[in-house]
């Protein structure tokens, strides 16, 4: 996705430039350690995904995902030319994990269950006996060390065999995630209590479905990531009142949505047209999921309502690009998560624009009509889609909290949250961003009232990243993919995220910044 060698060199020299800014700005700006902290109760952990560390593509019965399958048609997909057959080798090296997890004091492990590892046709007529027993033992290794299991039911590896038919656009799919689920539930809920249905749905619908910088990547721009959207909510739906009726009598679990937002500033503050672009792109981005689970009235915005139904009469069609949900089905999403789970990794800029070179007509991003930069002045450690801007992470956060009156009964759970950079060990800049959007963290609690009661860091350690292959790395532990034992190695960023843990306060100077680098 992040493209050419062009690019890549040109990144590499504003990296070392703002590198060294950003390091010198961190010491300027915080030092000793900070006034508030987090409550005893507060929950810190670590956040995997299936796809990105098990490997063992072809072991233990398991079927293909739309990943293995996709990847392997099209080896130069990924920037690097890599798959993940093998990647972390966690189907085998779990147990390292653990051991990981364990060594830095960290008592909360989200992950996900590979979906076509347990079924291997993707349908509850087949469940594998290994696939089943992996996730058994996972789990069970993982509470007799007092780790707690957060488990996502599904992290972007559609099986082969469904996304043949169509994958979330076809309504269906609601029938089979909740068939999915229920198997999971029946086998796994007596020892797991919290759990999330569907990872990122927009970064999955609109990258995979609406553009080709993830599988499946159809191109359906502002059609198929539209029935994306429309099906990923109503299969959580489906999931979270099949677990309520059925399963949370007794196994008194918890259960949400994962979604994922940017946070959106003016590119001019002083400009009303930008200042609005930014709240635009929120609402077709983040509450087009959020305002039909946690607003009051349920369904989709009516801003995102009226802005799709007109861009696609004025196109030519007779039906909104965006389908509706019947009352039936707006009630059912209403209320549908016990936690609000945000994953949140930078801020964009925003200009209003009908059109860029880069869009597709029609698209989600011509129907959002903004124009998202990033601020170059800010760190952009590792990737061009990702500056380090701390202060973003509060106002988001306090967005959400200020909009649904629903949050003031539920937290808020950031499930992921963290950056790359390019794998070194002395990870400076790891350490000053945990630092400094923990530090935001703890003002939106203690400042702004905001209910948050939880934190994941993305992630454990280095993976595979989607279309960015091995080169993008974002771990506490370095991951040696070159060594057969794919050798684990604590970075500087893993003891100091243990002590913010250990101490429940953020001590700036507990690793310094080195200059030098
Ligand atoms: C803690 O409070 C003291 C006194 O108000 C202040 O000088 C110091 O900067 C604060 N430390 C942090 C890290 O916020
Ligand atoms: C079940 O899945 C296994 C492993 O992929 C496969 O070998 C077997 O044929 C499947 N059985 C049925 C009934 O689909
Ligand atoms: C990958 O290879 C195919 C066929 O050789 C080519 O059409 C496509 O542009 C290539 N994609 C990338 C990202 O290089
Ligand atoms: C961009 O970043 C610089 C440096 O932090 C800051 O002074 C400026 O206000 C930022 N611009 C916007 C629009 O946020
Ligand atoms: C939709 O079109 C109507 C009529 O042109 C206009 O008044 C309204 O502001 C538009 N709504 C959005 C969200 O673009
Ligand atoms: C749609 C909506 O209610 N948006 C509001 C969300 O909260 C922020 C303040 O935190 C407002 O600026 C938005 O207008």
């Amino acid at each position: 996705m992040r493209g050419s060698s062009g690019v890549a060199l040109n990144r590499a020299l504003l990296v070392t430039l703002s590198l060294l800014q950003y390091a010198s700005e961190s010491l300027g700006v915080n030092s000793g350690v900070s006034n508030y902290s987090f409550p005893d109760d507060f929950i810190f952990g670590v956040a995997s995904a299936a796809y990105q560390i098990e490997g063992a593509w072809n072991e233990g019965g398991k079927g293909e995902s739309m990943w293995d399958t996709y990847i392997h048609k099209h080896p130069n997909y990924t920037v690097d030319r890599s798959n993940a057959d093998v990647a972390a080798d966690s189907y085998h090296r779990f147990m390292d994990d653990i051991e990981m997890i364990k060594s830095i004091g960290i008592n909360y492990y989200r992950l996900s269950i590979s979906w076509p590892r347990l079924l291997p046709n993707g349908m509850d007529n087949n469940i594998s006996q290994e696939g089943k027993k992996y996730y058994r033992t996972l789990f069970e290794e993982l509470l007799k060390v007092n780790i707690t299991p957060v488990v996502t039911l599904f992290h972007w590896d559609m099986p082969t065999p469904l996304m043949d038919l169509g994958g979330w656009a076809n309504p269906k799919i609601v029938d089979y995630f909740e068939d999915y689920a229920r198997v999971v539930f029946n086998l796994y809920g007596d020892i797991i209590k919290m759990w999330t249905t569907i990872n990122e749905p927009h970064q999955h619908c609109y990258n995979g479905y609406g553009r080709d910088h993830f599988v499946p990547a159809i191109m359906s721009g502002g059609v198929g990531d539209y029935l994306c959207v429309h099906y990923t909510l109503l299969s959580h739906a489906r999931v979270y009142r099949m677990y309520e009726k059925e399963f949370k009598p007794y196994q008194k679990g918890q259960i949400a949505i994962t979604l994922d937002a940017f946070w959106a500033d003016p590119k001019d503050p002083n400009s009303p047209e930008d200042v609005a672009a930014a709240e635009d792109y929120l609402q077709m981005h983040l509450a087009i999921f959020s305002h039909p689970i946690f607003s009051d009235v349920g369904d989709y915005p009516s801003f995102v309502r009226e802005r799709i139904n007109n861009i696609s009469s004025q196109q030519g069609f007779l039906r909104s690009r965006l389908p509706y949900f019947t009352d039936e089905e707006i009630k059912a999403l209403q209320g549908s998560s016990d936690f609000f789970s945000l994953n949140h990794y930078t801020t964009f800029l925003t200009t209003p624009s009908s059109m860029e070179a880069d869009w597709l007509v029609p698209s989600w991003d011509q129907d959002t009509g903004v124009r998202m930069e990033q601020n170059l002045s800010w760190p952009m450690p590792g990737a061009d889609w990702l500056t380090v801007n701390p202060p973003g992470f509060r106002k988001l956060i306090n967005w959400i909290q200020n909009n649904y009156s629903m949050l003031k009964e539920i937290p808020i759970i950031i499930t992921e949250n963290g950056m790359c950079d390019w794998g070194q060990t002395n990870d400076y800049e790891r350490v000053n961003y945990y630092n400094d959007y923990l530090y935001q963290l703890l003002l939106a609690m203690h400042e702004d009232g905001c209910n948050v009661k939880g934190y994941f860091s993305w992630t454990l350690m280095d993976d595979f990243e989607w279309i960015d292959g091995y080169s993008a790395k974002f771990g506490l532990f370095k991951v040696d993919f070159d060594s057969p034992e794919r050798t684990r190695i604590p970075k500087l960023s893993a003891h100091s995220y243990a002590n913010i843990a250990r101490t429940r306060r953020i001590d700036f100077d507990y690793i310094k910044p080195d200059l030098r680098l």
